[in-house]
C-alpha cells in the first residue's frame, strides 16, 4: 500500500494536487499543530500536471481544520427559537421525506429549492440534479456559483455556443502578453500566478497587464497597471479595440472565416476614442495606448479574469467584450493565447458539467432546450415531460421566494449564505421566514446554522472519494484518506437516501461514488465536455486527465489540451459570435449622499466565510481582523488616520471597520474583505452593504460595487476575536 493518498486541494479552482499521509509515521515525530493536536501531513504532488508540486498557504495548512468544530450528528428543531435536539439519521431522513411530500402536495414541486456549492464533488452535484430536476421535477437547484462563475458561463455560451474555458495552464508559460482583468490571482489563484510570474520574470519580452481599481499584489508584478474606476471595464476594452482597429492590428482573415456579427461590434467600438475612454476609466491616454500596443505587438495574448469581471450587473457583456478582443485579433485556439476565465471554487467547473445551475442540465445541456430535456429524461428512465422546461429559481430568487411565501422548503448544502449573499439584512430576514430549512455542512457553528430547522453533518474533504475539475478542465480523483467523524455522511449519499425514500429506489441504487461517476460520464457522450473515457479507476491508476476525454482517447494524459484549435465553435454555423455592447456602468453609482464606491474581495490566507481558515492559527495571525482600505486623500478629507474606526453605510445596511490608509486603492473607492461574518467579528459584514442587482443574462449579482457613505467614529475598535469552543455535537 502506498504511504500517501493522492488528492486535490479543496480550496480554489487552481486545483493543486496534494499527497496526504498520517500524522504518526515510523521513525518520525508525530506531526502536530500549534496546540499539539496530531494532524495529517500534506505536501504538493509533483506529478500533478496543473500544480507540479506547488501549494500555497491554504493548501499547506488545510489539515489543521479537519477536526475543529465539526458537526457530528443530525439535529432538528421545530422552530428557530428552539434548541436543536439530536436525532438518528433514520429520523432525520423520515422528517425530510415527509416534509418534501407535504410541500409537493400542498404547493407543488416548484416550492422545493436546493442551494448547493462549487465545493461539492461532481458526484454530489450529479445526484442532486437527478433528485431535484429529474425525480422531483423542480429545476430549483442553484449553487453559489451563481455569485461566482455564472457570467463566465453565459459569456462563453453566447460567444462560442458552449461553456468551457478553452485554455490550459501551460499557456501561462507560452504567452507573450498576459492580460489580467478583475483578478487578484496573486492572492486568489496563487499557483497559477506563480507559474506566470516566474515565466514573466525570466522573459523580459513578456508583458503583464493588470486591470484592477486596486494596486493588489498582482498589480505590483505588472508592467502596466490600469487602475480603472470600478465598472468601466467595457469602456476600457472597447477603447483597446478602437486602437487595434485604428492601428490595423486586427486579423481580417480570422474575422471573415471564423466569426459572425463583426459589423455590429465595429459600429459600437467607433464610439470609444482614447480621450473619452481614458476620461471615463480615470487612466491616462498614454497608458491606454500602451495596453493596445502590448496587445498588438504580441504574437500570443492570454487574458485571465475572475470576479472583478463576473460579479457585475453587466458581467456577461464584460466577458463577451474580453472575448471580442481575442476574436478580432485571432488570439484563440493556439498555445499561449485565449480568453481564460479563472474558476473560483475547486469544483465549480464540475458543477457546470453536471448541470449545477438552475438553467442547466448535465453534460453542458440547457433546461430550455427540448432535445436536451428529452435526452436526459430518457437517460434517467423518466417519462417525457418530467423535466420542467422553465429554468428554476436562482440563489437570489430563492430569497425573494421566501419573502413572498412561494418557497416551502429550502435545502442548503456546502455554502454559508448568511455571510456570502448580497444585501444580508434582507437575506437574513427572508431566512427567518423560511417554513423549513435543511442545512448540510461539515462544521458547527456557522452563521447559516442559526436559520436551520434541520442540520445534517456532511463528510468533507478527505472523508469521501469523488471527482473535481479545475479551471483548466483537469479532472482529479479526490480520494478519502480518513473516516468521516462520528455520523457524518457524503452529500451524494444523503441525497440518494432521500431519493430512495421518495420511492425512486432503482434510480438511486449505487454501491459507491465510482458507480455514480460512471453513470454521469455516460451523459456527456458527444457533448462538448465529453468525459466518457474517465473513471475513478482510470484516474487512480493513471492520474488526472483533461477533458474532452472520450472513451477511445489517443492523447497521452499529460499532453495539455486546448479547445477550438480547429477554429470551429459550438454555434450552429460553427462561427464565434462578436457581442456588441456599450458600457452601462454600475447598477448603483456613487452620488452626493453615498459618494464612495465600495468594492469587496479576498485575502491570500482566508477562504470565504472562514469555516476552515478561521480555525487555523497561522492564518488567523496573517489576517487577524477586518479592515477598510481608503486612499490617503479621502482619509485626510474625512480627518481620519490609520486604524480609526469607520462606519460604512449603504442604502441597505451598515458595518464598521478600522481604516487602513493606503495608496493601493484609488481615491473615491474603498475596499473591504468578504471574510468576516457575524461569528468572526462585530458588525464587519461586507454584505450588510452590497445589493442584489444582477446581470440580466447571467443573473449574477454585482457583489463588486455599491455606493456608500463613510462616517468616522471616535471610539477605539475592539474585535470580538472568537476562540470557538470545540463543539460537543
Ligand atoms: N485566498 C483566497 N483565494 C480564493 C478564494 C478565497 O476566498 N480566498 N476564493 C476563490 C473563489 S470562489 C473565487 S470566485 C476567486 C476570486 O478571485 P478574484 O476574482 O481574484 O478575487 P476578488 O478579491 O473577489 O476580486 C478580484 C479583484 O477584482 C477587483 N475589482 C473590483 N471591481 C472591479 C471592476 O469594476 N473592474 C475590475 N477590472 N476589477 C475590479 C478587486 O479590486 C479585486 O482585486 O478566488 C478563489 N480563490
Ligand atoms: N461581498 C462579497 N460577497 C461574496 C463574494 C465577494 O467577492 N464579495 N464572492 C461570492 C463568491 S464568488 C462565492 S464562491 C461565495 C462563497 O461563499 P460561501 O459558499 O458561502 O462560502 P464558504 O465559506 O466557502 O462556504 C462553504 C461551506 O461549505 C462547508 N463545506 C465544506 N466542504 C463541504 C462538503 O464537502 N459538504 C458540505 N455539505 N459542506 C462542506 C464549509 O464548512 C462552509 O460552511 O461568496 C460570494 N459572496
Ligand atoms: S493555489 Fe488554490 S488549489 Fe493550490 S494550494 Fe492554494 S488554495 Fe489550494
Ligand atoms: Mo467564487
Amino acid at each position: 500500500m502506498s504511504e500517501f493518498t493522492k488528492t486535490l486541494c479543496p480550496y480554489c479552482g487552481v486545483g493543486c494536487g496534494l499527497e496526504v499521509s498520517p500524522p504518526a509515521q515510523p521513525g518520525k515525530a508525530t506531526n502536530r499543530d500549534s496546540q499539539g493536536t496530531p494532524i495529517w501531513r500534506v505536501r504538493g504532488d509533483k506529478a500533478h500536471p496543473s500544480s507540479q508540486g506547488m501549494v500555497c498557504v491554504k493548501g499547506a495548512t488545510i489539515a489543521e481544520s479537519l477536526d475543529k468544530n465539526r458537526l457530528h450528528y443530525p439535529m432538528v428543531r421545530d422552530s428557530l427559537e428552539q434548541e436543536f435536539r439530536r436525532v438518528s439519521w433514520d429520523e432525520a431522513f423520515d422528517i425530510i421525506t415527509k416534509r418534501i411530500q407535504t410541500v409537493r402536495y400542498t404547493q407543488g414541486s416548484e416550492a422545493i429549492c436546493m442551494y448547493g456549492s462549487g465545493q461539492f464533488q461532481t458526484e454530489d452535484y450529479y445526484i442532486a440534479q437527478k433528485l431535484m430536476k429529474g425525480c422531483l421535477g423542480s429545476n430549483n437547484f442553484d449553487a453559489n456559483s451563481r455569485l461566482c462563475m455564472s457570467s463566465a458561463v453565459s459569456g462563453y455560451i453566447q460567444s462560442f455556443g458552449a461553456d468551457g474555458p478553452p485554455c490550459c495552464y501551460d499557456d501561462l508559460e507560452l504567452t507573450d502578453c498576459a492580460f489580467l482583468i478583475g483578478t487578484n490571482a496573486a492572492e486568489c489563484h496563487p499557483i497559477v500566478f506563480n507559474r506566470l510570474a516566474k515565466y514573466h520574470k525570466k522573459n523580459r519580452k513578456v508583458k503583464m497587464i493588470v486591470v484592477d481599481p486596486r494596486r493588489t499584489p498582482t498589480a505590483e508584478a505588472a508592467d502596466l497597471h490600469l487602475a480603472i474606476r470600478p465598472g468601466t471595464d467595457i469602456d476600457l476594452l472597447n477603447g483597446i479595440a478602437y486602437l487595434l482597429m485604428r492601428g490595423n492590428a486586427i486579423d481580417v482573415g480570422f474575422i471573415d472565416d471564423c466569426t459572425s456579427n463583426f459589423p455590429a461590434y465595429a459600429e459600437v467600438i467607433r464610439h470609444y476614442a482614447p480621450d473619452i475612454v481614458a476620461d471615463r476609466c480615470g487612466i491616462s491616454v498614454a497608458d491606454l495606448e500602451t495596453a493596445a500596443r502590448y496587445w498588438s505587438q504580441s504574437e500570443r495574448v492570454l487574458s485571465l479574469w475572475s470576479m472583478g469581471v463576473n460579479q457585475s450587473s453587466e458581467g456577461t457583456a464584460k466577458v463577451r467584450t474580453i472575448i471580442n478582443l481575442h476574436l478580432m485579433t485571432g488570439q484563440i485556439g493556439k498555445p499561449g493565447a485565449g480568453p481564460f476565465s479563472l474558476t473560483g471554487q475547486p469544483n465549480a467547473m464540475g458543477g457546470r458539467e453536471a448541470g449545477g445551475l438552475a438553467h442547466l442540465l448535465p453534460g453542458y445541456r440547457l433546461v430550455k432546450n427540448p432535445q436536451h430535456r428529452a435526452e436526459v429524461e430518457d437517460f434517467w428512465g423518466l417519462k417525457r415531460g418530467q423535466i420542467s422546461p422553465n429554468p428554476g429559481l436562482t440563489a437570489w430568487d430563492m430569497i425573494t421566494g421566501l419573502e413572498d411565501g412561494s418557497v416551502g422548503l429550502l435545502w442548503i448544502a456546502a455554502t454559508n449564505p448568511a455571510v456570502s449573499m448580497p444585501d444580508l439584512e434582507r437575506t437574513k430576514k427572508a431566512l427567518l421566514r423560511s417554513p423549513f430549512t435543511i442545512y448540510q455542512d461539515a462544521y458547527y457553528p456557522t452563521e447559516t446554522a442559526a436559520y436551520a430547522h434541520v442540520l445534517l453533518p456532511a463528510a468533507q474533504w478527505g472523508e469521501k472519494t469523488g471527482v473535481m475539475t479545475n479551471s483548466e478542465r483537469t479532472v482529479t480523483l479526490c480520494q478519502a484518506f480518513r473516516q468521516p467523524p462520528r455520523e457524518a455522511k457524503a452529500d451524494w449519499e444523503i441525497f440518494a437516501e432521500i431519493g430512495r425514500r421518495l420511492g425512486f429506489i432503482k434510480e438511486f441504487s449505487y454501491a459507491n461514488s465510482a458507480e455514480v461517476y460512471a453513470e454521469f460520464v455516460r451523459l456527456t457522450r458527444d457533448r462538448p465536455c465529453e468525459m466518457t473515457g474517465i473513471s475513478h479507476e482510470g484516474l487512480r491508476e493513471f492520474g488526472p486527465t483533461q477533458w474532452p476525454h472520450p472513451e477511445a482517447a489517443e492523447t497521452p494524459r499529460h499532453e495539455r489540451k486546448r479547445l477550438y484549435t480547429n477554429l470551429r465553435f459550438h454555434t450552429p454555423d460553427g462561427r464565434a459570435r462578436f457581442g456588441a455592447y456599450h458600457s452601462r456602468g454600475l447598477a448603483e453609482p456613487p452620488d452626493p449622499n453615498y459618494p464612495f464606491v465600495l468594492t469587496t474581495g479576498r485575502l491570500y490566507g482566508h477562504w470565504h466565510t472562514q469555516t476552515r481558515t478561521g480555525r487555523i492559527g497561522k492564518i488567523r495571525q496573517m489576517h487577524p481582523d477586518p479592515f477598510i482600505e481608503i486612499h490617503p486623500r479621502d482619509a485626510a478629507k474625512l480627518g481620519i488616520t490609520d486604524n480609526q474606526l469607520l462606519e460604512v453605510r449603504s442604502r441597505r445596511g451598515k458595518a464598521k471597520f478600522p481604516a487602513k490608509v493606503t495608496k493601493a486603492i484609488a481615491p473615491g473607492t474603498v475596499f473591504v474583505p468578504m471574510h468576516w461574518g457575524a461569528l468572526w467579528a462585530n458588525e464587519a459584514e461586507a454584505n450588510a452593504l452590497t445589493h442584489p442587482e444582477s446581470c440580466p443574462d447571467s443573473l449574477q449579482p454585482e457583489l463588486k460595487a455599491c455606493a456608500v457613505q463613510l462616517v468616522p467614529m471616535s471610539v477605539e475598535v475592539t474585535f470580538k476575536n472568537f476562540q470557538l469552543q470545540s463543539s460537543q455535537w
